[in-house]
């Protein structure tokens, strides 16, 4: 059976995230047949999914709306400098409206298999109910934290109370007023999740394996005239995005940590400390991130906060980490986190120290003790960047498996083109720069956007990416992830999660070298006519 009986496609892109709805605007201009498949029942992806309490922005929203409509950018005004859930939600929903998108997407249809057809160069598609579709281009727009996993801890389908994972938070939301809450996770999401609720609920246990460094987001009201003042300056801004390496505001600054005084650096922390969103983690001292001696001293400024935040020494000293330094992980930003610990009915147990040995009816049992909830929350993380691949049956040539090509680390060119997948085409794939996602979103779709107008002016309907591009550009980012501190630990950004099988080991699944390189490597490919591509 054919899902949409409405003639041949020319492309197929899953997800209606920000990625698949820019993607969709974009193919539609060129003139092609294009439809979208999205699991959810409407658009939105993350923004879609991620309905918790407290869900928001740590970009500065203006920064993070789509830069490629001048009429979009003067009629939306965003509410708050990091906009929350809702308002990203309706933000999304007023885009899919006025540029009609919807019209061309097919909701609540989950793509479990993706087969290449050598003879025809056609992906055809097969959704969860066993209906197919086809078409000569795949686009994948799943997002990088889309599968979402909950914890391998036995007993965990016993408990009798409610449980929900933070991507899976209910539309009508939980009420949790009064209740008595545990949560699992101490990540960007459970820092969220945690000082939002814990006025709400009647008691709140935090089950911490690994504690997170923090900043403060500083997140206010956009006033009327900051409003003007914003929508006046919108080439300021993005042009300034394209300047920083993480396309965020912030700048790396020039200086490095152990190049100037104690004082200086103590000043310069206090002031980032105190200013709002990612400066102090991608604004910092150029060798904070790099040098083990310099970042060692940023987290013991770090650590001095925490210690000053929060009353209890002992709690104090649980809640820094020992095993990683400052920014070396996704940093999650927070407006009163460390000062929930200092509420009488809140506590944190370190499972490090007391392991959780099971879920059970009634709540959860550590080495220690036995704990009774009314709800349980999971803010246990995604299978990060290959993880929503690896959920779809992806098959190329000769039923070449995606995901047995990518056990170890994956191959790619620009990482918008997996080797040995002809015609499929990656929007945020693995070795793409990573940092205010809509920013690479726009780069990576309209650059795959001139790469089908090549296609299509030059009558071509198959591609695929030559084998010695694959491995420059694997060598390519292998070089520029080495020496990154970053890159040695732990999280799903180095593909780590022992909730899953086999992703237990680091690898490299983000391109470090930064937006404008990559911007640059990118460019000069599309300037010289795309030699690293076979065509046919
Ligand atoms: P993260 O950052 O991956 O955090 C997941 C958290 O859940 C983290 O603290 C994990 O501890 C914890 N976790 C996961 N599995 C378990 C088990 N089995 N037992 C105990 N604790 C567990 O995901 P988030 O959703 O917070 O953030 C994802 C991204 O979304 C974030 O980077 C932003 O870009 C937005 P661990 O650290 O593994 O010891």
């Amino acid at each position: 059976p054919n899902a949409g009986g409405h003639g041949d496609l020319d492309a197929i892109i899953i997800g209606a995230g920000i990625a698949g709805m820019y993607q969709l605007y974009r193919l539609r201009e060129l003139g092609l047949r294009v439809r979208v498949y999205e699991a959810g029942t409407d658009v939105g992806g993350t923004w879609y999914w991620n309905r918790y309490p407290g869900a928001r922005f740590d970009s500065e929203s203006w920064s993070y709306g789509y830069s490629f409509s001048k009429e979009l950018l003067q009629e939306w005004e965003w509410p708050e400098h990091f906009s929350a859930q809702p308002d990203t939600l309706r933000y999304l929903n007023y885009v899919a409206d006025k540029f009609d998108l919807r019209r061309d997407m097919r909701f609540g249809h989950r793509v479990t298999a993706a087969h290449f057809d050598t003879a025809t160069s056609r992906w055809t598609i097969t959704l969860d109910n066993g209906e197919q579709d086809s078409a000569h281009l795949l686009v994948t727009a799943l997002g990088p934290l889309s599968a979402y996993t909950l914890p391998n801890i036995p007993g965990r389908d016993s408990f009798q109370g409610t449980a929900c994972h933070t991507a899976r938070w209910p539309r009508e939301g939980l009420d949790l007023k009064g209740k008595r809450v545990g949560i699992i996770g101490t990540g960007a999401t459970a820092i969220q999740t945690i000082q939002t609720i814990a006025k709400e609920v009647g008691h709140l246990t935090v089950f911490q394996r690994t504690p997170n460094w923090a900043a403060p987001l500083h997140n206010r009201k956009i006033t009327e005239e900051e409003q003007k003042a914003i929508k006046a300056s919108y080439d300021e801004i993005f042009e300034r995005c394209r300047q920083t390496s993480t396309c965020f505001i912030h700048n790396t600054d020039p200086r490095k940590a152990l190049e100037v005084s104690a004082e200086e650096r103590e000043e310069f922390w206090e002031k980032l400390y105190a200013e709002p969103g990612f400066g102090i983690w991608v604004g910092n001292f150029q060798d904070v991130l790099v040098d083990p001696e310099a970042n060692a001293l940023a987290s013991e400024f770090m650590a001095k906060k925490i210690r000053q935040r929060v009353r209890d020494p002992k709690v104090a000293e649980k809640l820094i980490p020992r095993n990683h330094g400052f920014g070396t992980r996704r940093l999650p930003l927070e407006s009163g986190y460390f000062e929930v610990y200092n509420q009488d009915n809140v506590r944190l147990v370190d499972i490090l120290e007391t392991p959780i040995e099971r879920i059970t009816p009634e709540g959860i049992r550590t080495s220690a003790e036995d704990f009774a909830f009314d709800v349980l929350i999971y803010a246990t993380g995604f299978d990060g960047v290959t993880g929503p691949y690896d959920r779809i049956d992806i098959r190329g040539p000769g039923g070449r498996r995606l995901k047995d090509d990518w056990t170890g680390t994956p191959r790619t060119f620009l990482g918008m083109l997996a080797e040995g997948f002809p015609n499929m085409l990656m929007v945020l794939g693995p070795h793409t720069a990573r940092g205010n996602i809509p920013r690479n979103i726009e780069e990576i779709v309209d650059w795959l956007t001139g790469l089908i107008r090549h296609m299509r002016d030059h009558g071509l309907t198959r591609v695929e990416a030559r084998p010695e591009a694959v491995e420059d550009w694997g060598r390519h980012v292998e070089k520029a992830a080495s020496g990154l501190l970053f890159s040695q630990v732990n999280s799903w950004q180095t593909g780590v999660n022992r909730n899953v099988e086999g992703r237990d080991v680091l690898r490299i699944l983000g391109y470090y070298g930064g937006a404008v390189q990559y911007r640059r490597k990118a460019g000069a490919v599309a300037a010289q006519g795309y030699r690293e591509f076979l065509f046919g």
